[in-house]
């Protein structure tokens, strides 16, 4: 596209978000001055436009964030709108801090969050990683996308013990298959339509898929958001097994993958919202109490830095009363410190619970 058409849309866009009563990020952050300053520039080794950062939050009025980074080089590039919501997506992380160096610490130090199985159905715990010298979605070729899936899935297949399994490429799965293996929150759903508008979805289903061991406890998401997602799944509320298993999978594969990181902003992601340590770390809870209103639910889950989803994740409604409640802030504090402060939130709403029944 030429300069002067990514500047036509550029302004459209602003413009149209400028008029609407959109509450994302990118709206409160990209003032006129911001996005004049920006609107011309570009990533050197990439080329990336400010366009590519924003064209999700122009298109998506209702996005939370609104903005992405097409490859690693953006958050410098455009960071005078990427800091703003940087500070404001994680609590406290400002431009003069710098993100921890990776503590883990012991999975054990974390007790069952409710070993009499009354109100938690799951526990799943979950980290991105992207691969040294690749961009992010926008900027992949449809080569990029195989490379990455035959060099992940390389190494995944070396797995052992608990880790070992098998790689489901999505393309050419059995669609009965992959909607039974999506209805049990195990893969990845299929057209996130602020993911699409980010041009995150192109040559879909290639180099995109799912590696599984047989108790399917551990999961490795290639190429939908970010290019590794690791993930641990527990029935119940046993946090600090869920967190070890993921630890385990995340180390045998920094083995043998070099991942994109920043000296400031830790580990790098496609959205700003996982940057850092990247996890996200979610029960499965039925609160008949103090989940019958949500917006209360969500004031006090947020006083615990806690974030509230729906059954099926992101952008989902709550099914059968189960929500999906997880730490809010990945960035600024070490691995062992984020689990810490997700099993101290999860603890306090089951004790308001238990107080409330
Ligand atoms: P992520 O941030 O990991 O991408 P999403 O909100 O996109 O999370 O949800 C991804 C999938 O993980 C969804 O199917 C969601 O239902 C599932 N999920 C999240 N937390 C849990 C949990 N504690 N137990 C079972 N499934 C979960
Ligand atoms: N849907 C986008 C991204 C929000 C954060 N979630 C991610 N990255 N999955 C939005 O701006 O709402
Ligand atoms: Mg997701």
């Amino acid at each position: 596209m030429a300069p002067c058409e990514i500047l036509e849309l550029l302004e459209a866009g602003y413009q149209r978000l400028a008029e609407s009563d959109s509450q994302s990020l990118l709206k409160k952050h990209l003032t006129k001055s911001i996005f004049d300053k920006l609107k011309t520039k570009v990533t050197p080794s990439y080329c990336s436009t400010l366009l590519d950062c924003i064209q999700s939050g122009l298109c998506n009025h209702d996005s939370a964030v609104g903005i992405y980074a097409p490859d690693p080089e953006a958050y410098k590039t455009f960071a005078d709108i990427f800091d703003p919501i940087i500070s404001d997506i994680h609590k406290g992380f400002g431009k003069a801090n710098k993100h921890p160096a990776s503590c883990y610490g012991y999975g054990a130090d974390f007790p069952n969050l409710d070993p009499e199985q009354k109100y938690v159905v799951s526990t799943r715990v979950r980290c991105a990683r992207s691969i040294q010298d690749f961009p992010f979605n926008p900027c992949l070729s449809e080569e990029d996308y195989r490379n990455l899936e035959c060099m992940i899935s390389k190494v995944l297949l070396t797995f052992c013990h608990e880790h070992s399994g098998k790689y489901l490429p999505l393309k050419g799965m059995d669609k009965e298959v992959q909607k039974k293996l999506i209805d049990n929150h195990y893969l990845f759903k299929e057209g996130d339509r602020f993911l699409q508008a980010a041009n995150a979805s192109r040559f879909w289903p290639t180099g995109r898929g799912i590696f599984m061991n047989r108790d399917r406890t551990f999961m490795v998401w290639v190429n939908e958001e970010d290019h590794i997602r690791v993930i641990s799944m527990e029935r119940g509320g046993d946090l600090g097994r869920a967190y070890e298993r993921m630890i385990i999978g995340l180390e045998s594969l920094a083995f043998s993958l070099k991942f994109s990181c920043d000296k400031r902003l830790g580990n790098l992601t496609f959205c700003p919202s996982n940057l850092g340590n990247t996890i996200r770390a979610s029960v499965h809870i039925r609160l008949p109490h103090i989940g019958k209103d949500k917006a209360k639910l969500e004031e006090l889950a947020g006083k615990h830095n806690l974030q509230v989803r729906g059954t099926s994740g992101e952008h989902s409604e709550a099914k059968d009363g189960v929500y999906d409640i997880s730490n809010k802030r990945r960035m600024g504090l070490t691995e062992y410190q984020t689990i810490g402060e997700m099993h101290k939130g999860i603890s306090a709403l089951i004790e308001a619970e238990c107080r409330e029944s």
